[in-house]
This record gives C-alpha cells, structure tokens and sequence, in this order.
C-alpha cells in the first residue's frame, strides 16, 4: 500500500518565488513539489497543499490523521501564533517535520519562537526550498523504520 506524505503550508507561500526573493529564493511552490517528488522512497506518494487560512490547515492535519504516515509543515507566520495548529498536530500520530526556508534565527526576534516545534520530530530552517526535500526524506526514514 503506498503511504502519503501530507506537504502543508501556511499564509502567504502561495506567493513564494513573487514575493522577497532575497529571503524566499526565486523557485516556486510547484518546484517545491517536483523536487520532494524526486526524493520519495519507494511505496511512498506525497500531497503538497497551501492555504492562507489557520482552519484550513487544521482541517487538512486531522484529515492527515486518516490518509497521511507523515507531515511535512512550513505553517508561515502561524508558526509563531497559532496554538491550534499545535493541537492539530498534537492529535496527529506520525511524525511531523517542520520547515522554514529562511533561516528565522537570522531575522526578527518575532520569528524565534514556534509553536509547531514543541511537536515537530525535526525541524529544518535556513536551507531554501531544499529543506522540504529533507523534510520528505526523513518522514520516508523514520516512517520505513517504524515498519
Ligand atoms: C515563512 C513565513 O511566511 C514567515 O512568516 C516565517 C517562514 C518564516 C519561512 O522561512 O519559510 O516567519
């Protein structure tokens, strides 16, 4: 049976490749998915999904809960302020990778603090859109292992 890997992300990078290239990298979300595509282990298949809004993507982790082995979430700004996308991901059993494509440390102070990381098994910042390969890459890891 193939397992799915649910690819999520929040406000704003729909925009990614249009907006602050300097911080964002020029490549799209489409790159995004081709790229995860190239790294998925065998029996392994991938969503990548991206909505401007919290309850959407709380609506997708619980649908993830039924359809998903993993998942792979770059929440945007909701990374910092959004306790209910922690709780949805709390009441998801796999493992969740969590991705920043800008290195957050580097940027304001703001941006230090995440919500989603007090679940996440691992989380990838400052490697551009490379970070969601490793994300991808992971979750096929420890999902082959767990059996
Ligand atoms: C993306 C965003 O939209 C910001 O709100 C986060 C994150 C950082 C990123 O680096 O991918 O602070």
């Amino acid at each position: 049976m193939t397992r799915m890997i649910s690819i999520l992300n929040g406000p704003n990078l729909n925009l990614l490749g249009k907006r602050q290239p300097q911080i964002y990298g020029a490549e799209t979300l489409a790159d995004v998915e081709w790229n995860c595509r190239a790294v998925l282990a065998e029996g392994f298949d991938l969503t990548l999904r991206q909505s401007n809004h919290e309850g959407q993507i709380i609506d997708w982790i619980h649908e993830a809960r039924e359809t998903a082995c993993g998942i792979v979430i770059n929440p945007g700004a909701f990374t910092h302020t959004s306790i209910a996308i922690l709780d949805a991901l709390n009441a998801f059993e796999g493992p969740v990778i969590e991705v920043h494509i800008s290195n957050v440390h580097k940027r304001e102070s703001f941006r230090h603090h995440s919500y989603v990381s007090l679940r996440a098994e691992g989380v990838i910042v400052g490697l551009g859109i490379e970070g969601y390969e490793a994300g991808v890459r992971r979750i096929c890891s420890l999902v082959t292992k767990a059996g």
